[in-house]
Protein backbone atom coordinates (compact mmCIF):
# COMPACT_ATOMS: atom_id res chain seq x y z
CA UNK A 1 0.00 0.00 0.00
CA UNK A 2 1.20 3.30 -0.91
CA UNK A 3 0.05 6.80 0.82
CA UNK A 4 0.78 10.48 -1.38
CA UNK A 5 2.08 13.17 0.61
CA UNK A 6 1.15 16.08 -0.73
CA UNK A 7 0.66 20.09 0.06
CA UNK A 8 1.66 23.54 -0.77
CA UNK A 9 5.51 24.57 -0.45
CA UNK A 10 7.11 24.30 3.14
CA UNK A 11 3.37 23.03 4.57
CA UNK A 12 5.90 20.64 6.27
CA UNK A 13 5.34 17.17 3.90
CA UNK A 14 9.12 16.44 4.13
CA UNK A 15 8.83 16.68 8.33
CA UNK A 16 5.91 14.86 8.46
CA UNK A 17 7.60 11.93 6.19
CA UNK A 18 10.53 11.82 8.54
CA UNK A 19 8.13 12.44 11.79
CA UNK A 20 6.65 9.08 10.42
CA UNK A 21 9.43 6.74 8.72
CA UNK A 22 12.15 5.99 10.94
CA UNK A 23 14.52 5.42 7.70
CA UNK A 24 13.75 8.73 6.15
CA UNK A 25 16.19 11.63 6.30
CA UNK A 26 13.82 14.11 3.78
CA UNK A 27 15.71 17.36 3.41
CA UNK A 28 13.30 19.79 5.01
CA UNK A 29 14.14 23.96 4.99
CA UNK A 30 11.77 27.11 5.84
CA UNK A 31 11.83 28.29 1.99
CA UNK A 32 9.78 27.10 -1.13
CA UNK A 33 10.41 23.85 -3.05
CA UNK A 34 13.20 22.55 -0.97
CA UNK A 35 12.01 19.07 -2.10
CA UNK A 36 12.14 18.41 -6.16
CA UNK A 37 12.49 14.83 -6.59
CA UNK A 38 9.84 12.63 -4.36
CA UNK A 39 11.25 11.58 -1.04
CA UNK A 40 10.20 7.45 0.22
CA UNK A 41 9.91 6.02 3.50
CA UNK A 42 8.18 3.44 5.25
CA UNK A 43 5.67 4.01 7.60
CA UNK A 44 4.14 1.18 10.24
CA UNK A 45 0.29 0.73 11.48
CA UNK A 46 0.48 -0.18 14.89
CA UNK A 47 -1.95 -3.16 15.87
CA UNK A 48 -2.09 -4.72 18.91
CA UNK A 49 -0.81 -8.39 18.12
CA UNK A 50 -2.57 -11.67 18.20
CA UNK A 51 0.56 -12.84 20.10
CA UNK A 52 -0.77 -12.31 23.58
CA UNK A 53 -4.13 -13.22 22.80
CA UNK A 54 -2.68 -16.94 21.74
CA UNK A 55 0.16 -17.22 24.06
CA UNK A 56 2.90 -17.23 21.81
CA UNK A 57 6.51 -15.95 21.12
CA UNK A 58 6.20 -14.54 17.68
CA UNK A 59 8.70 -14.42 15.08
CA UNK A 60 8.02 -11.96 12.39
CA UNK A 61 9.11 -11.85 9.16
CA UNK A 62 7.15 -9.08 7.00
CA UNK A 63 6.39 -6.59 10.31
CA UNK A 64 7.87 -6.24 13.56
CA UNK A 65 6.27 -6.96 17.04
CA UNK A 66 7.27 -4.60 20.07
CA UNK A 67 5.86 -5.15 23.49
CA UNK A 68 2.78 -7.11 21.97
CA UNK A 69 2.43 -3.95 19.13
CA UNK A 70 2.81 -5.52 15.30
CA UNK A 71 3.77 -2.65 13.19
CA UNK A 72 2.42 -3.07 9.95
CA UNK A 73 4.33 -1.35 7.08
CA UNK A 74 3.19 0.96 4.36
CA UNK A 75 4.94 2.84 1.82
CA UNK A 76 4.85 6.61 1.90
CA UNK A 77 5.87 8.98 -0.78
CA UNK A 78 6.34 12.87 -0.37
CA UNK A 79 6.54 14.97 -3.47
CA UNK A 80 7.37 18.42 -4.63
CA UNK A 81 4.98 21.17 -2.95
CA UNK A 82 1.93 22.33 -5.37
CA UNK A 83 0.41 25.83 -5.66
CA UNK A 84 -2.60 26.97 -7.41
CA UNK A 85 -2.37 26.73 -11.16
CA UNK A 86 0.36 24.12 -10.95
CA UNK A 87 -2.08 22.20 -13.94
CA UNK A 88 -1.35 25.30 -15.83
CA UNK A 89 2.18 24.78 -15.11
CA UNK A 90 3.08 27.45 -12.00
CA UNK A 91 5.22 26.14 -9.60
CA UNK A 92 6.66 23.15 -10.07
CA UNK A 93 3.80 22.60 -12.48
CA UNK A 94 2.15 18.45 -11.65
CA UNK A 95 4.26 15.95 -13.67
CA UNK A 96 5.98 15.14 -10.38
CA UNK A 97 2.34 13.97 -9.68
CA UNK A 98 2.76 10.93 -11.91
CA UNK A 99 4.87 9.48 -8.77
CA UNK A 100 1.86 9.24 -6.93
CA UNK A 101 -0.40 7.44 -9.57
CA UNK A 102 0.26 4.63 -7.25
CA UNK A 103 -1.27 6.14 -4.49
CA UNK A 104 -4.23 4.35 -2.46
CA UNK A 105 -4.92 7.81 -0.41
CA UNK A 106 -3.14 11.45 -0.18
CA UNK A 107 -2.33 13.15 2.84
CA UNK A 108 -2.25 16.86 2.69
CA UNK A 109 -0.02 18.48 4.90
CA UNK A 110 -1.77 22.02 5.34
CA UNK A 111 0.16 24.93 7.35
CA UNK A 112 -2.72 25.31 9.97
CA UNK A 113 -1.12 28.44 11.77
CA UNK A 114 -1.58 30.41 8.70
CA UNK A 115 1.85 31.49 8.29
CA UNK A 116 2.31 31.11 4.70
CA UNK A 117 0.98 32.50 1.41
CA UNK A 118 -0.81 29.94 -1.19
CA UNK A 119 2.69 29.47 -2.75
CA UNK A 120 4.34 28.32 0.64
CA UNK A 121 6.01 32.37 1.18
CA UNK A 122 6.56 33.15 4.92
CA UNK A 123 3.98 35.89 6.03
CA UNK A 124 3.03 37.30 9.12
CA UNK A 125 1.95 34.37 11.09
CA UNK A 126 -1.56 33.53 11.15
CA UNK A 127 -2.85 35.88 8.09
CA UNK A 128 -3.70 33.35 5.95
CA UNK A 129 -6.88 31.31 5.53
CA UNK A 130 -5.97 27.25 5.15
CA UNK A 131 -9.39 26.62 4.55
CA UNK A 132 -8.21 28.05 1.02
CA UNK A 133 -5.33 25.62 0.50
CA UNK A 134 -7.46 22.53 1.42
CA UNK A 135 -10.26 23.59 -1.85
CA UNK A 136 -7.38 24.18 -4.04
CA UNK A 137 -5.53 21.24 -3.78
CA UNK A 138 -8.44 19.00 -4.30
CA UNK A 139 -8.58 21.01 -7.33
CA UNK A 140 -5.33 20.69 -8.53
CA UNK A 141 -5.50 16.92 -7.82
CA UNK A 142 -8.30 16.69 -9.41
CA UNK A 143 -7.17 18.76 -12.45
CA UNK A 144 -4.81 16.45 -12.90
CA UNK A 145 -6.37 13.41 -13.26
CA UNK A 146 -9.05 15.26 -15.55
CA UNK A 147 -6.08 15.75 -17.70
CA UNK A 148 -4.88 12.23 -18.26
CA UNK A 149 -8.80 11.25 -18.98
CA UNK A 150 -9.14 14.25 -21.50
CA UNK A 151 -5.66 13.09 -23.07
CA UNK A 152 -7.50 11.12 -26.16
CA UNK A 153 -10.75 11.45 -24.64
CA UNK A 154 -11.80 11.98 -28.76
CA UNK A 155 -10.97 8.65 -29.88
CA UNK A 156 -11.92 6.85 -26.54
CA UNK A 157 -15.83 8.69 -26.45
CA UNK A 158 -16.30 7.90 -29.97
CA UNK A 159 -15.79 4.23 -29.46
CA UNK A 160 -18.00 3.44 -26.16
CA UNK A 161 -20.43 5.67 -28.68
CA UNK A 162 -19.90 3.56 -31.64
CA UNK A 163 -20.06 0.30 -29.09
CA UNK A 164 -23.28 1.80 -27.51
CA UNK A 165 -21.68 0.91 -24.07
CA UNK A 166 -24.02 0.72 -20.91
CA UNK A 167 -23.02 2.55 -17.88
CA UNK A 168 -21.01 -0.65 -16.23
CA UNK A 169 -19.15 -1.12 -19.44
CA UNK A 170 -17.90 2.74 -19.56
CA UNK A 171 -16.52 2.19 -16.20
CA UNK A 172 -14.49 -1.07 -17.55
CA UNK A 173 -13.30 0.83 -20.59
CA UNK A 174 -12.54 4.13 -18.47
CA UNK A 175 -10.65 1.61 -16.18
CA UNK A 176 -8.73 -0.27 -18.64
CA UNK A 177 -7.95 2.37 -20.94
CA UNK A 178 -7.68 4.82 -18.37
CA UNK A 179 -7.58 4.88 -14.92
CA UNK A 180 -6.48 1.94 -13.46
CA UNK A 181 -2.97 3.09 -13.61
CA UNK A 182 -4.18 5.62 -11.14
CA UNK A 183 -5.25 2.68 -9.12
CA UNK A 184 -8.96 3.14 -9.88
CA UNK A 185 -11.18 0.13 -10.00
CA UNK A 186 -13.96 -1.07 -12.35
CA UNK A 187 -16.18 -0.73 -9.29
CA UNK A 188 -15.10 2.73 -8.01
CA UNK A 189 -15.57 4.18 -11.09
CA UNK A 190 -18.85 2.24 -11.67
CA UNK A 191 -20.00 3.85 -8.39
CA UNK A 192 -19.30 7.29 -8.95
CA UNK A 193 -21.09 7.19 -12.46
CA UNK A 194 -23.92 6.14 -10.74
CA UNK A 195 -23.85 8.58 -8.05
CA UNK A 196 -23.10 11.45 -10.45
CA UNK A 197 -26.06 13.11 -12.35
CA UNK A 198 -24.54 12.69 -15.76
CA UNK A 199 -26.22 15.20 -18.67
CA UNK A 200 -26.65 11.39 -21.17
CA UNK A 201 -26.18 8.25 -21.21
CA UNK A 202 -23.58 8.72 -24.26
CA UNK A 203 -20.20 9.65 -22.94
CA UNK A 204 -19.13 11.53 -26.18
CA UNK A 205 -22.39 13.70 -25.26
CA UNK A 206 -20.61 14.48 -21.88
CA UNK A 207 -19.91 18.14 -21.24
CA UNK A 208 -16.55 19.16 -19.52
CA UNK A 209 -18.41 20.00 -16.44
CA UNK A 210 -20.07 16.16 -16.04
CA UNK A 211 -16.38 14.33 -16.55
CA UNK A 212 -15.51 17.30 -14.00
CA UNK A 213 -18.31 16.21 -11.55
CA UNK A 214 -17.45 12.30 -12.61
CA UNK A 215 -13.69 12.71 -12.10
CA UNK A 216 -14.13 14.63 -8.47
CA UNK A 217 -16.44 11.47 -7.49
CA UNK A 218 -14.26 8.82 -8.35
CA UNK A 219 -10.87 10.57 -6.86
CA UNK A 220 -12.97 10.47 -3.50
CA UNK A 221 -13.51 6.81 -3.65
CA UNK A 222 -10.69 5.76 -5.31
CA UNK A 223 -8.06 8.58 -3.81
CA UNK A 224 -9.61 10.07 -0.81
CA UNK A 225 -7.58 13.13 0.53
CA UNK A 226 -7.08 13.36 4.47
CA UNK A 227 -6.42 16.58 5.59
CA UNK A 228 -3.32 17.01 8.60
CA UNK A 229 -3.86 19.92 10.06
CA UNK A 230 -0.17 20.59 10.65
CA UNK A 231 2.15 23.28 12.59
CA UNK A 232 -0.36 22.96 15.94
CA UNK A 233 2.40 24.40 18.49
CA UNK A 234 1.95 27.58 16.37
CA UNK A 235 -0.23 30.50 17.06
CA UNK A 236 -3.52 30.93 15.45
CA UNK A 237 -3.31 26.92 14.72
CA UNK A 238 -5.97 26.32 17.37
CA UNK A 239 -8.41 28.83 16.73
CA UNK A 240 -8.46 27.98 12.47
CA UNK A 241 -8.63 24.00 13.59
CA UNK A 242 -11.79 24.76 15.86
CA UNK A 243 -13.17 26.66 13.14
CA UNK A 244 -12.61 24.76 10.05
CA UNK A 245 -13.00 21.23 11.72
CA UNK A 246 -16.75 21.58 11.76
CA UNK A 247 -16.53 21.98 8.30
CA UNK A 248 -13.41 19.15 7.00
CA UNK A 249 -12.37 16.36 8.26
CA UNK A 250 -9.38 17.18 9.84
CA UNK A 251 -7.02 15.52 12.02
CA UNK A 252 -4.74 18.58 13.67
CA UNK A 253 -0.69 17.05 13.95
CA UNK A 254 2.76 18.95 14.89
CA UNK A 255 4.87 16.83 12.48
CA UNK A 256 8.00 18.55 13.99
CA UNK A 257 7.29 17.72 17.32
CA UNK A 258 7.04 14.25 16.77
CA UNK A 259 10.27 14.40 14.71
CA UNK A 260 12.34 16.26 18.26
CA UNK A 261 10.75 13.31 20.19
CA UNK A 262 11.73 10.95 17.84
CA UNK A 263 14.68 12.28 18.15
CA UNK A 264 15.08 12.63 21.80
CA UNK A 265 14.02 9.40 22.45
CA UNK A 266 16.59 7.91 20.00
CA UNK A 267 19.71 9.60 22.09
CA UNK A 268 17.79 8.24 25.26
CA UNK A 269 16.97 11.55 26.62
CA UNK A 270 13.15 10.55 27.10
CA UNK A 271 10.67 7.66 26.99
CA UNK A 272 8.35 7.70 24.06
CA UNK A 273 6.87 5.50 21.76
CA UNK A 274 6.14 6.89 18.42
CA UNK A 275 2.72 8.62 18.45
CA UNK A 276 2.52 7.82 22.14
CA UNK A 277 -0.04 10.06 24.11
CA UNK A 278 2.72 10.64 26.95
CA UNK A 279 6.37 11.23 27.14
CA UNK A 280 8.55 9.95 29.94
CA UNK A 281 11.70 12.23 30.78
CA UNK A 282 14.88 10.40 31.92
CA UNK A 283 17.70 12.84 31.17
CA UNK A 284 17.10 16.16 31.87
CA UNK A 285 20.09 17.72 30.16
CA UNK A 286 19.64 21.24 30.70
CA UNK A 287 16.89 23.34 32.14
CA UNK A 288 15.74 25.10 28.77
CA UNK A 289 15.25 21.67 27.42
CA UNK A 290 13.35 20.75 29.81
CA UNK A 291 10.97 23.84 29.88
CA UNK A 292 10.38 22.76 25.64
CA UNK A 293 9.52 19.47 26.81
CA UNK A 294 7.32 20.27 29.60
CA UNK A 295 5.35 22.78 26.60
CA UNK A 296 5.28 20.17 24.22
CA UNK A 297 3.30 17.80 27.17
CA UNK A 298 1.19 20.70 28.01
CA UNK A 299 0.74 22.61 24.88
CA UNK A 300 0.34 19.40 22.77
CA UNK A 301 0.49 16.34 24.13
CA UNK A 302 -2.48 17.03 26.58
CA UNK A 303 -4.30 19.62 24.99
CA UNK A 304 -4.75 17.22 21.51
CA UNK A 305 -4.12 13.93 23.14
CA UNK A 306 -0.72 13.10 20.96
CA UNK A 307 1.19 15.21 18.61
CA UNK A 308 -1.66 13.98 16.13
CA UNK A 309 1.23 12.56 13.03
CA UNK A 310 0.44 8.55 13.88
CA UNK A 311 -3.02 9.52 14.20
CA UNK A 312 -3.50 11.00 10.85
CA UNK A 313 -1.99 7.73 9.43
CA UNK A 314 -4.01 5.50 11.87
CA UNK A 315 -7.47 7.56 10.85
CA UNK A 316 -6.45 7.03 6.94
CA UNK A 317 -5.78 3.76 7.08
CA UNK A 318 -8.71 2.36 9.65
CA UNK A 319 -11.24 4.85 9.12
CA UNK A 320 -10.94 5.88 5.62
CA UNK A 321 -9.81 3.04 3.26
CA UNK A 322 -11.20 1.01 6.03
CA UNK A 323 -7.81 -2.01 6.51
CA UNK A 324 -7.76 -4.50 8.85
CA UNK A 325 -5.01 -7.03 9.37
CA UNK A 326 -4.95 -10.77 9.27
CA UNK A 327 -1.72 -13.54 9.51
CA UNK A 328 -1.70 -16.04 7.02
CA UNK A 329 -0.08 -19.30 9.04
CA UNK A 330 0.54 -22.97 7.33
CA UNK A 331 0.06 -24.71 10.94
CA UNK A 332 -3.21 -23.43 12.59
CA UNK A 333 -2.54 -25.35 15.38
CA UNK A 334 0.96 -24.02 16.10
CA UNK A 335 0.48 -20.56 14.46
CA UNK A 336 3.90 -21.32 12.17
CA UNK A 337 5.11 -21.09 8.81
CA UNK A 338 6.52 -24.03 6.82
CA UNK A 339 9.90 -23.11 8.46
CA UNK A 340 8.42 -23.20 12.33
CA UNK A 341 8.01 -19.73 12.50
CA UNK A 342 5.47 -18.41 14.77
CA UNK A 343 3.16 -15.54 13.26
CA UNK A 344 5.26 -14.65 10.59
CA UNK A 345 3.46 -12.54 8.44
CA UNK A 346 0.49 -9.97 8.89
CA UNK A 347 -0.93 -8.41 5.73
CA UNK A 348 -3.57 -4.98 5.78
CA UNK A 349 -6.34 -5.95 3.98
CA UNK A 350 -9.83 -4.19 3.20
CA UNK A 351 -12.62 -5.02 5.42
CA UNK A 352 -14.68 -6.93 2.93
CA UNK A 353 -12.02 -8.91 1.24
CA UNK A 354 -12.94 -12.69 1.36
CA UNK A 355 -11.21 -15.35 1.99
CA UNK A 356 -9.99 -16.40 -1.49
CA UNK A 357 -9.26 -12.72 -2.23
CA UNK A 358 -6.97 -12.84 0.77
CA UNK A 359 -5.45 -15.65 -0.34
CA UNK A 360 -4.27 -13.77 -3.82
CA UNK A 361 -2.81 -11.35 -1.85
CA UNK A 362 -0.48 -13.66 0.04
CA UNK A 363 0.45 -15.40 -3.14
CA UNK A 364 -1.53 -14.90 -6.33
CA UNK A 365 -1.87 -18.78 -7.69
CA UNK A 366 -3.23 -19.17 -4.34
CA UNK A 367 -6.35 -17.15 -5.28
CA UNK A 368 -6.86 -19.52 -8.86
CA UNK A 369 -5.85 -22.52 -6.34
CA UNK A 370 -8.15 -21.80 -3.44
CA UNK A 371 -9.75 -24.74 -1.65
CA UNK A 372 -10.46 -23.68 1.55
CA UNK A 373 -9.40 -21.79 4.88
CA UNK A 374 -9.24 -22.76 8.53
CA UNK A 375 -9.94 -20.23 11.06
CA UNK A 376 -7.06 -20.95 13.96
CA UNK A 377 -9.10 -19.74 16.93
CA UNK A 378 -11.63 -22.08 16.13
CA UNK A 379 -10.65 -24.39 13.74
CA UNK A 380 -13.15 -23.76 11.94
CA UNK A 381 -13.50 -24.49 7.70
CA UNK A 382 -14.42 -21.28 5.77
CA UNK A 383 -15.02 -21.10 2.24
CA UNK A 384 -14.17 -18.95 -0.51
CA UNK A 385 -16.66 -15.98 0.22
CA UNK A 386 -16.18 -15.77 4.02
CA UNK A 387 -15.15 -12.24 5.22
CA UNK A 388 -11.66 -12.56 7.04
CA UNK A 389 -11.96 -10.42 9.94
CA UNK A 390 -9.60 -8.08 11.72
CA UNK A 391 -7.03 -10.05 13.31
CA UNK A 392 -7.92 -13.57 11.98
CA UNK A 393 -5.06 -15.83 11.87
CA UNK A 394 -5.53 -18.46 9.09
CA UNK A 395 -4.35 -21.39 7.07
CA UNK A 396 -5.15 -21.23 3.51
CA UNK A 397 -5.49 -24.83 1.71
CA UNK A 398 -4.53 -24.94 -1.94
CA UNK A 399 -6.24 -27.62 -4.36
CA UNK A 400 -3.52 -29.33 -6.16
CA UNK A 401 -3.07 -26.57 -9.53
CA UNK A 402 -5.08 -26.91 -12.21
CA UNK A 403 -2.79 -27.45 -15.63
N1 LIG B 1 6.44 24.96 13.94
C1 LIG B 1 6.41 23.95 13.09
N2 LIG B 1 7.18 23.95 12.01
C2 LIG B 1 7.11 22.90 11.18
C3 LIG B 1 6.25 21.79 11.40
N3 LIG B 1 6.42 20.91 10.40
C4 LIG B 1 7.34 21.44 9.58
N4 LIG B 1 7.77 22.64 10.03
C5 LIG B 1 8.77 23.54 9.44
O1 LIG B 1 8.26 24.04 8.20
C6 LIG B 1 9.34 24.20 7.26
C7 LIG B 1 9.04 23.44 6.00
O2 LIG B 1 9.07 22.07 6.27
P1 LIG B 1 9.31 20.99 5.14
O3 LIG B 1 9.04 19.66 5.75
O4 LIG B 1 10.58 21.17 4.45
O5 LIG B 1 8.09 21.38 4.16
P2 LIG B 1 7.69 20.74 2.76
O6 LIG B 1 6.22 20.76 2.71
O7 LIG B 1 8.36 19.43 2.55
O8 LIG B 1 8.25 21.84 1.76
P3 LIG B 1 8.69 21.70 0.21
O9 LIG B 1 9.54 20.48 0.05
O10 LIG B 1 9.45 22.95 -0.05
O11 LIG B 1 7.44 21.63 -0.58
C8 LIG B 1 10.60 23.72 7.98
O12 LIG B 1 11.27 24.82 8.50
C9 LIG B 1 10.06 22.83 9.09
O13 LIG B 1 10.91 22.76 10.21
C10 LIG B 1 5.44 21.82 12.59
O14 LIG B 1 4.69 20.89 12.90
N5 LIG B 1 5.57 22.92 13.39
MG1 LIG C 1 9.65 18.76 1.15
Amino acid sequence: MLIGIVGKPSSGKSTFLNAISPSSDAKTGDYPFTTIQPNRGTGFLRTECVCKEYDVEDNPRNSTCEDGVRLVPFQLLDVAGLVPGASEGKGMGNQFLDDLRQANLLIHVVDLSGSLDSEGIPIEKGSYDPEQDILFLEEEIDQWIFNILMKDWDRLSRKMESQRSNQSQIAETLAVEKLSGLQFTKNQIYKAILETDMESENPRLWTEEDLKRLIKRIREIGKPIVVAGNKIDQPQAYENYERLKEKYDIVPCSALTEFILLKKAEKGEIKYIPGGEKLEIIELGNEKEKAILDQIEEKIIKKYGSTGVQAVVDHAIRDILEMIVAYPVEDHNKLTDNDGRVLPDVYMIEKGTSAKQFAGKIHSDFEETFAHGILAKTGQRIGADHEVENRDVIKIVAAARKK
